[in-house]
């Protein structure tokens, strides 16, 4: 095994010790023909697009009409997370919890390394040194992720803050999360995601989906990260972040959890309607923040990424032209459909169907066809600085204070548009007992209603009982916390047509929310939280939409909450023994109200 030699890039192995012996040891492990140390230069940059394209791995695309872009198929069983194959590796099956698979830590490891070994003969070892959130940043942490794919490296540059950066965060530290990633054969049955978070490492093989493989994201970012956070005192959510500016310049900034393919991209990257002159949305972040109490007793959130990796279809200019004139250029799109001119299409695109192209698998398609022409879960990763919207602020070490926490789920009946907790023990209920529809995000029966509490069913890395917990007692250490919304913009009428606008419309909600937050509306107390009087919700310009259709979003039949609370039990039984009993109490208050 040599270091890489095709090239003057990647010759220079780490000089952090522990980095350059984590990776050499893996290269023992895995038998690579050479070792590629990653820098993060533009020139190391365009040495890896030349050589992903003379691989096969990407396509470049047409790039007068979508400069720096390229195109990735992935194997056609590979194009979603895989919950099943995800593991919690700690000493005890109770640090995992009931609502995460959990394996032996020294079993699991001994059957990775045994299918790792001598995994990259013939391949390159990649070694990437990568940093999560802006440099300097006290909740910033490094990651060293070694991976035989190219597609990883180049996503990675663009996911996270890659090379220098982070070995300079580092110093002589040997604090970094250590991870593994093997292609393999991309055999299901060789697809392993699993965390060690008592040793912050991470093993993911047989998978090149970004939720699996980009382990900056969830594996860092949610599952270990959120085991970090209860022990380090702050939280690792799977939510946005936003930053609304009023006319008269003034900025609050909220975070929102939304599970997978919900909306979160397009909530994040809002442009308010004609109504709201002079208002204007800023994303921090799109899918993860890290908050902790500041010394000020506010909740302070960074976004620990840099790019985005965001669902291509339904994504046009109507449902978020902010993300449109990002991902024009320098990005990669995978699974998407291929037009003959090099430029891309999926499914609710502004152009119409092409007469022609090839779908995601490779195969010829027309509007004739029976099947998608891309993915439903195809991808965009593109960098968050390319948005017109780009919060300066997500570059902020010390991040932004958030005014307000929204949870949100996919329910096409039961939930009201939105309505506000009580207070924060209330607030936390709301998040633990969120249900949502399931997307094509993950493998698994789209469209079935599961709880998800907070979003982070698939990404809290350690028992989810100990994590309301830890989010229960975040109350004592911030002496003004965010309210907390609940909010679902999903909600259908009996034909089964939308009753809510959602996209740019949202931005009527979260302006009511901010008036709550800053005292200029009442509300009305019902059974579920605080609810909006009709009078204080803003509709002007808002075409067709009278007080009847605001009641029918808003309305709560308590027979459907209470067939809700049955799955809600469910839930709380399976965590019985860590759930605290603030959560028990505050449903009891529900069942009570109803
Ligand atoms: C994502 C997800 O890709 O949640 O962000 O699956
Ligand atoms: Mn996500």
């Amino acid at each position: 095994m040599s270091t890489s030699s095709t090239s003057e890039f990647g010759t220079q192995p780490f000089t952090n010790p522990h980095a350059a012996a984590y990776v050499r040891a893996m290269a023992d492990l895995t038998t690579p023909d050479a070792v590629f140390w990653c820098d993060g230069s533009e020139g190391e940059r365009d040495f890896l697009y030349a050589e992903a394209v003379r691989q096969g791995v990407l396509l470049p695309l047409n790039q007068e009409k979508l400069p720096g872009c390229h195109y990735h198929r992935s194997n056609p069983n590979d194009v979603a997370r895989v919950e099943q194959s995800t593991f919690i590796c700690t000493e005890m099956a109770e640090d995992a919890g009931p609502t995460n698979n959990w394996a032996d830590p020294k079993a699991m490891r001994a059957r990775l390394h045994a299918l790792a070994r001598g995994g990259m003969k013939g391949r390159t070892l990649y070694a990437i040194p990568y940093l999560m959130g802006p440099p300097g940043s006290p909740l910033a942490k490094v990651g060293i992720e070694v991976t035989d794919s190219i597609y990883v490296v180049l996503n990675m540059r663009i996911m996270t803050r890659m090379g220098r950066v982070a070995l300079e965060h580092l110093g002589e530290a040997d604090d970094f999360n250590r991870g593994l990633h093997c292609l393999l054969d991309c055999h299901p049955d060789r697809r392993l995601i699993c965390h060690f978070p008592q040793d912050n490492e991470i093993v993911s093989v047989g998978s090149g989906y970004g939720g699996n493989v980009l382990l900056g994201k969830k594996c860092l970012a949610l599952r270990i990260g959120s085991y970090l956070g209860r022990r380090q005192g702050w939280l690792a959510e799977h939510m946005l972040i936003l930053g609304v500016e009023s006319p008269d310049g003034r900025k609050s900034y909220v975070a929102a959890a939304f599970p997978s393919a919900c909306g979160k991209t397009n909530f994040a990257m809002l442009i308010p309607p004609a109504r709201f002159a002079g208002w204007k949305i800023w994303t921090v972040g799109d899918d993860i923040a890290w908050m902790q109490p500041g010394p000020d007793g506010r909740l302070w959130a960074i976004n620990p990424e840099a790019g985005y990796f965001g669902v291509a279809p339904g994504t046009n200019a109507k449902t978020n032209p902010n993300a449109m004139a990002t991902i024009a250029r320098d990005t990669i799109y995978t699974n998407v459909a291929l037009k003959p001119d090099g430029t891309v299409w999926w499914e609710g695109h502004d152009d119409p169907a092409p007469a022609e192209c090839l779908d995601w698998q490779g195969r010829p398609w027309t509007p004739a066809s029976k099947e998608k022409a891309a993915h439903p879960n195809s991808r965009f990763t593109a960098p968050a600085t390319n948005n017109p919207a780009f919060a300066p602020e997500a570059l902020d070490p010390q991040g932004v204070p958030i005014d307000a926490i929204i949870f949100g789920g996919r329910r096409a009946g039961t939930v009201p548009l939105v309505f506000e907790a009580f207070n924060w023990s209330h607030g936390v209920f709301l998040g633990a007992t969120m249900g949502s529809e399931m997307t094509a995000a993950a493998a698994g029966t789209v469209g079935q209603v599961r709880r998800d509490p907070m979003a982070m069913l698939p990404f809290c890395g350690y028992n989810m009982g100990r994590y309301f917990r830890h989010w229960l007692d975040m109350r004592k250490r911030l002496a003004e916390p965010p309210r907390i919304f609940h909010v679902n913009w999903f909600r259908k009428d009996s034909e089964g047509r939308f009753l809510w606008p959602g996209f740019g419309e949202n931005m009527r909600v979260l302006k009511w929310v901010l008036d709550r937050c800053d005292g200029r509306v009442g509300a009305v107390e019902s059974s579920l939280g605080w609810v909006p009087r009709f009078e204080d919700f803003d509709t002007e310009g808002l075409e067709g939409f009278d007080r009847e259709t605001f009641e029918k979003l808003q309305r709560m039949d308590p027979d459907e909450w209470r067939r809700d609370l049955l799955s809600t039990d469910e839930l709380f039984m399976k965590l019985y023994t860590h759930l605290p009993k603030e959560l028990v109490f505050q449903q009891q208050l529900l069942v009570a109200r109803l």
